[in-house]
């Protein structure tokens, strides 16, 4: 635990407390999260990430909510993993659009070994030209985690997505548990974590406050939290789920709430307004933004779907008055700590 001016970094938060968080008036909700964010983060910035599918498709998993599921029924190609060329043509144009970080995405359960130089080889390409990497490609051995860290990857993507009591709901060929044992892999070869989840899935808010009490407990938080909210797609479970009860659509409010209670239990993270912005509107992103979300997906991509893209974000930010993160902010790379973490230095305030 440590402390920085009034706000504590604790990795001791309880069920309870965070439900109160999500219980408070907007209002007050909104000012600690701003608050909050004021402190260790510098306002009006916001990181820009671009994502890849380097392997699309065809996954072997069962997650209710993905297009890639081999068991999902959405007419997706499956596609075997790209050219490493390829692929740092496309991490080239993202660094030319202003991204500084670029995260590659495969639809595997795991990588196998016979994966690894490729993947090696993409990780070096794209540090060579100055951007961070960001990998995510299932759940790792203790093996694999320690060729990428070797590699150099910056941070490794792996979303719990749920609270621990509903991901059985979500997903049936994995357990919450293998995903908390690949984010330790990840974190004991020394790999930055990227972690967080899927609101909007017909999820109780009291899943929202297990989903963020897990990662606001992990021993430490993860550098990067990824709040994304579902999007639909037809023929996965999730998706048809949603179109034949429009009622269980996630309200922007709640959702709101849950990046601002993100940001006040792990006051050190990138919380990243990730997947389904471009079903929201520019008021609704502008809460995000108040609410502490401090990183985006840019590009009118994601891995499958539909992203905002490159003009309607210059347009949202200027009308907001942002600016692209140039870097990763000082104070987080002085901490060296996701937070939660009892040998951390004493922070700075961002100015
Ligand atoms: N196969 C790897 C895995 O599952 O860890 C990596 C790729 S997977 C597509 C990465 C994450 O994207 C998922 O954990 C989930 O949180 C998010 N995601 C996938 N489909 C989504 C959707 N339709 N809406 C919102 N988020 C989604
Ligand atoms: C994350 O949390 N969201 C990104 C990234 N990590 C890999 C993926 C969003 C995927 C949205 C659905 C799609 O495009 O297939
Ligand atoms: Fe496969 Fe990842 Fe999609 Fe699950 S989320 S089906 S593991 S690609």
């Amino acid at each position: 635990m440590m402390t920085s001016g009034e706000t504590l970094v604790r990795n001791d938060w309880t069920r309870d407390e965070i439900s109160i968080l999500f219980d408070l008036p907007f209002d007050e909700l909104m000012w600690r999260a701003q608050s909050t964010h004021r402190q260790f983060h510098s306002h009006g910035e916001v990181q820009l990430c671009t994502l890849l599918s380097i392997k699309t498709g065809g996954c072997a998993e069962d997650c209710g909510y993905c297009s890639q599921s081999a068991s999902a029924d959405t007419g997706l190609k499956a596609s075997k993993l790209m050219e490493v060329q390829a692929v740092l043509q496309s991490a080239a144009e993202a660094k030319d659009n202003g991204s500084k970080r670029f995260c590659m995405g495969a639809a595997w359960r795991n990588p196998k070994n016979r994966d690894m130089p490729a993947i090696i080889e993409m990780i070096k390409g794209v540090r060579q030209m100055g951007m961070e990497t960001c990998m995510t490609l299932g759940m790792l051995t203790k093996n694999q985690a320690a060729q990428l860290a070797e590699a150099g990857l910056d941070y490794y993507n792996h979303n719990i997505d749920t609270s621990p009591e509903n991901y059985a709901n979500i997903t049936s060929t994995r357990t919450f548990e293998d995903r908390i044992n690949t984010l330790d892999e990840v974190r004991n070869a020394g790999i930055n974590v990227c972690s967080g989840g899927i609101v909007g899935m017909g999820e109780a808010r009291s899943d929202r406050v297990g989903f963020v009490h897990a990662l606001a407990t992990l021993e430490r938080h993860p550098e990067s939290v990824p709040v994304n909210a579902l999007v639909p797609v037809k023929g996965t479970v999730l998706g048809d789920m949603l179109a034949d009860t429009p009622l269980a659509k996630i309200d922007e409010i709640e959702f709101v709430r849950t990046v601002a209670v993100a940001r006040i239990t792990m006051p050190l993270s990138m919380v990243r307004l990730s997947a389904g912005r471009e079903s929201m509107n520019d008021a609704t992103q502008a809460l995000c933004f108040m609410a502490g979300a401090n990183s985006i997906f840019t590009g009118d991509k994601l891995l499958t779907t539909g992203n905002a893209g490159e003009n309607a974000d210059a347009a949202l930010f200027a009308k907001l008055g942002l600016k692209p993160m140039e870097s990763e902010e000082p104070m987080r790379q002085k901490s060296g700590c996701g937070g939660g973490c009892a040998s951390a230095p004493v922070l700075e305030a961002a100015e």
